[in-house]
C-alpha cells in the first residue's frame, strides 16, 4: 500500500480474499464490465438532459485518461472539487486508469478546507469547474506544490493509450472524514475494498439493470458515490442521473423526466420533499426506493415516507471510514422505520462498548487514516477496530439504533463539523478569548451549531462572526447558527470545558 497508509494484516487480508470480498480487480472494472455486457444501454444522464451510453462513457474516459497520463503519474494525489456534473464521473474513472489518486473534496469547501487538504496530500493538481476559478487562485497562491489547476470544461484529451493496471490492493482514492480534530483526515480506499463496497451495497439495495439512480447529494460523498450510489448503479448495469441540487423543484422534475427508481438523501432533504410532494404536480410514481442516511431520521417522519412519496424506505447508517448498515428491503416495516440498519458484510465485526460506543473492523473499513500516526493511535484499538465515535444499541436481529455519539463533532443535517476545527477558527478572532462549539437539537436539521464564547471587551454579533469566518475561507455549512457569550465555561472535574453541561443548558432551554 501507498506510503502513509496502514494495510490490513496478512491473515485478515487472506480471509477477505478467500471469502470473496476482495476480487483483485481494479475499481474501474465496474465500468469495463458495463461496456462489455451492455455497451448501448444509457449509463449517465446530466441534469440538462445530455446522455451517454456505457460505450460512450468508456470512450470519453479513455480519451481523458490518455490526456491526463502525460500530466500525472501513478500514485500522485490530485484534489477533485466538482459539483454533480458528468465530468466528475469521467474524471474519476480516468484518474483510476492513470493511477493518480483523487482526494474527493466537497463542493461547499473553501480555502480553509482545500489548502490543508492539498498540503496533507501533497496534491499536484486541483480539478475544478470554471465557477471555482477565484477560489483556485487563492489556493494556488498558498500551495506552491500544485502543478496544475484544471477546469473540467476543458479536460485534456488524447487518442487512447495502453495504461498499466493498478495493484488492486492499493489505494484507489481518498475520501474525507467528517473529522473531529483541527486538521482534515484522509481515508484511503483501496480498489478491492471500494469495489466490494459498491457492489455489495448495490445488491442489498436491490439495484439491477432497470435501476435509474438519481444523485442528489454531492457525488463525492461516500453515500452518493458508492453506498451504493453512482458506482453501485454502474455495477448493476443501471443508469445514473445527476441532479445539480437537491431542491424539490430540481429533483422532482428529474424523477419525472428520467423515471428515476431510486435516490439517496439526508433527513432534512427528505422532510422538505415530503412537504413539497403534497403540492407538487410532477409524477413521482416511478420512484420505488428512498435511501436515507448521513444523520438520523426519526421514526415519526420515517413512518410517513411511504405515504408522502409513494415509495419504500431504506435507512443507511454509514461512514466514509467504511462500515455500512442498511435496513433490508424485506425487513419488517417496524425495523425499517425504527432502526438504522444492520451491517452490510457477514465479515463486518461490530463491537459495542459498555457506554454504547460502536467499534468496527472489516473488509472495507480503514485500518488507519493517511499520514496520521498519532491520531491513528487514538482512533483504533490495538487489534485494529475503528472507534466510530457513534453511540448505538444493537438489537438481537443485528440492527443498530443510533442513539448519540461520543465524538466531538456536530452533525448538521448530515454535514459534519469537527468542533475543534471551528473552535480554532473562532479563537483567531481578536475578541474571542475562548470558544466551545456544541450541537443544539433542531427539528429539521437534527442539529444546529451553537458557539459558546468567552470574549475580551465587547461581544461580537453572530453576523460579525459569520463574516469573519467567511473571510477566513471557512465553508458556509460550518458557520455557527447561534453564539452565546458566557463569563466563563463550566468545567469538568478534571478542569476541561464541560460540553455536556453546555449541551444540557441548551436542552433545558428547549424544554
Ligand atoms: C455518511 O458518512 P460520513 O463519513 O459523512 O459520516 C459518518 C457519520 C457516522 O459516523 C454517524 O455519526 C453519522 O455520520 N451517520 C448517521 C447515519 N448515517 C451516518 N447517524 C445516524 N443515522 C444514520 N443513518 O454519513 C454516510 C456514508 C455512507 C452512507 C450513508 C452515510
Amino acid at each position: 500500500m501507498l506510503d502513509g497508509c496502514v494495510p490490513w494484516p496478512e491473515d485478515l487480508a487472506e480471509r477477505y480474499r478467500a471469502e470473496g470480498y476482495w476480487t483483485g480487480e481494479p475499481l474501474d472494472q465496474l465500468l469495463r464490465n458495463g461496456v462489455e455486457r451492455h455497451p448501448d444501454r444509457v449509463a449517465l444522464v446530466s441534469g440538462d438532459g445530455r446522455r451517454w451510453t456505457y460505450a460512450e462513457l468508456d470512450a470519453w474516459t479513455a480519451r481523458v485518461a490518455a490526456g491526463l497520463s502525460t500530466l500525472l503519474s501513478p500514485r500522485e494525489r490530485v484534489v477533485v472539487q466538482l459539483p454533480n456534473v458528468p465530468e466528475f464521473v469521467v474524471l474519476l474513472f480516468a484518474l483510476l486508469r492513470v493511477g493518480a489518486l483523487p482526494v474527493l473534496a466537497l463542493p461547499a469547501h473553501r480555502e480553509a478546507e482545500i489548502v490543508p487538504l492539498c498540503e496533507l496530500s501533497e496534491a499536484v493538481a486541483y480539478f475544478i469547474t470554471e465557477d471555482y476559478r477565484e477560489l483556485s487562485r487563492v489556493v494556488t497562491k498558498a500551495v506552491p506544490g500544485l502543478r496544475h489547476v484544471i477546469a473540467v470544461e476543458d479536460l485534456p484529451t488524447a487518442d487512447p493509450v495502453e495504461l498499466p493496471e493498478p495493484d488492486p490492493g492499493d489505494v484507489a482514492l481518498f475520501l474525507l472524514s467528517g473529522g473531529t480534530t483541527g486538521t482534515p483526515k484522509l481515508i484511503p480506499r483501496t480498489h478491492n475494498d471500494y469495489l466490494y463496497n459498491a457492489r455489495a451495497s448495490a445488491e442489498v439495495s436491490g439495484f439491477d439493470e432497470s435501476t435509474v439512480y438519481l444523485v442528489v447529494l454531492p457525488a463525492s460523498h461516500n453515500f452518493a458515490l458508492a453506498s451504493p450510489g453512482l458506482l453501485g448503479a454502474f455495477a448493476a448495469g443501471g443508469t445514473v442521473v445527476l441532479a445539480p441540487d437537491p431542491s424539490p423543484d430540481t429533483a422532482f422534475a428529474l424523477i419525472e423526466r428520467e423515471k428515476v427508481t431510486v435516490t439517496a438523501a439526508v433527513p432534512p432533504v427528505v422532510l422538505l420533499w415530503m412537504d413539497a410532494a403534497e403540492f407538487a404536480d410532477e409524477d413521482l410514481s416511478s420512484l420505488e426506493l428512498l435511501q436515507v442516511g448521513g444523520a438520523k431520521l426519526s421514526a415519526e417522519p420515517a413512518g410517513r415516507v411511504r405515504e408522502a412519496l409513494g415509495c419504500g424506505l431504506q435507512q443507511v447508517f454509514g461512514m466514509a471510514e467504511g462500515l455500512l448498515n442498511f435496513t433490508r428491503l424485506d425487513d419488517p416495516e417496524e425495523l425499517i422505520v425504527t432502526t438504522q440498519g444492520r451491517p452490510l458484510a457477514p465479515a463486518d465485526e461490530v463491537r459495542v462498548l459498555e457506554n454504547g460506543e460502536l467499534l468496527t473492523r472489516g473488509p472495507y473499513t480503514l485500518r488507519g487514516y493517511y499520514r496520521a500516526e498519532e491520531h491513528n493511535a487514538r482512533s483504533f484499538t490495538e487489534d485494529g477496530f475503528y472507534r466510530s465515535g457513534d453511540v448505538v444499541r444493537q438489537l438481537p436481529t443485528g440492527h443498530l439504533i443510533v442513539e448519540g455519539r461520543v465524538k466531538d463533532q456536530i452533525n448538521r443535517g448530515g454535514e459534519k463539523i469537527p468542533a475543534e476545527e471551528l473552535e480554532n477558527h473562532l479563537l483567531a478572532h481578536p475578541a474571542v478569548h475562548d470558544a466551545a462549539v456544541v450541537g443544539m437539537a433542531d427539528p429539521v436539521m437534527g442539529e444546529r451549531t451553537c458557539a459558546f464564547l468567552v470574549v475580551r471587551g465587547e461581544a461580537p454579533k453572530l453576523r460579525e462572526i459569520a463574516a469573519f469566518l467567511r473571510e477566513r475561507g471557512v465553508a458556509e455549512y460550518k458557520l455557527p447558527d447561534r453564539i452565546e457569550v458566557l463569563d466563563a465555561f463550566p468545567l469538568t472535574k478534571v478542569g476541561k470545558v464541560s460540553k455536556t453541561e453546555l449541551a444540557r443548558r441548551l436542552a433545558g432551554e428547549a424544554e
